[in-house]
């Protein structure tokens, strides 16, 4: 779907799309964020710093392109899932399903990823290229959001936004179902009966940010096996980040290395904060 996404839309009226002030600022802030860390990635790999195949070749092989791990979060035991609530455990079983439906197609996400950023498509990457494909991704994902806003208010209510996510129960007094219920409260961030241009933005613009982010770390992490074992030891890793432990841990898991064929699914679902520091 992402590969079409600029050409269906244009990236010209993605540019000159007119949004709210806070969403003017999620969309430059976000371009931005991604432009910085996508370019520390590619000058991470090769000299020129602008080159797309070395970067998609050196994470490629820390997995790049194949599908990620379970989500953390989605790890929840027998006695977990037993504590929640029925709604909730239901909401839950559902994200769950959904999510692993989508595990292969994320590997290829990713790919289309890096290969949507570069809009001349010269294999090489620019700042401004960057920043106007990544708004540009942004105002179609959520101009493609905002379609069911029939009265044309600029927000969506219970009923417009349940247009946009499938029944999976029995239809309630107000006209959805506990599923779309749930996604419904799950985006209204500020839990004011609406969802809003920027709380729908704000949610696209966290995966976009988060993806350059990673693909910074990754790359950062790349060249890190001195002694070509194919793992990568704490000692070579403090290279990178000698005062980390939170980092490490999560990235070597049980064991005390960090195979680089796994470097990319390691990285897949660290939190923006927790990478964030190390790549000051
Ligand atoms: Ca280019
Ligand atoms: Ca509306
Ligand atoms: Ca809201």
């Amino acid at each position: 779907m992402k590969i079409s996404l600029l050409c269906l839309f244009g990236l010209s009226a993605a540019l000159h799309a007119e949004v709210s002030p806070e969403t003017e600022k999620v969309l430059t802030e976000t371009s931005e964020i991604s432009s910085r860390h996508i370019r520390l990635a590619l000058s991470e790999v090769d000299e020129s710093g602008e080159k797309l195949v070395p970067l998609v070749s050196a994470l490629r092989r820390m997995g790049f392109g194949n599908p990620p791990p379970v989500h953390p979060e989605m790890k929840k035991s027998e006695a977990e899932l037993a504590q929640m609530p029925e709604k909730d455990r239901k909401i839950y079983e559902d994200h769950h399903a959904e999510r692993l439906s989508r595990m292969a197609q994320m590997g290829q996400a990713d790919v289309e990823y890096l290969k949507d950023l570069d809009l001349d498509k010269n294999l090489k990457l620019d700042e401004a290229e960057i920043r106007d494909s990544i708004r540009g991704q942004l105002v179609f994902l959520l101009e493609d959001k905002m379609k069911v806003d029939g009265d044309g208010d600029g927000k969506l209510n219970i009923k417009e936004y349940s247009l946009g996510v499938p029944v999976r129960g029995e239809i309630e007094e107000d006209g959805v179902d506990w599923h779309q219920r749930g996604h419904f409260e799950g985006d209204d961030l500020n839990k004011d009966g609406m969802i809003d241009e920027s709380e729908v933005v704000s949610h696209f613009a966290a995966d976009l940010g988060l993806k350059a982010v990673q693909v910074h770390l990754a790359a950062s992490l790349s060249n890190l096996d001195g002694n070509e074992d194919g793992k990568i030891d704490q000692s070579e890793y403090s290279e990178f980040a000698a005062d980390d432990e939170t980092v490490w841990k999560h990235l070597k898991g049980d064991s005390d290395t960090v195979p680089v064929s796994e470097i990319w699914q390691r990285t897949y679902w660290l939190p923006v904060s927790e990478m964030l520091p190390l790549l000051e």
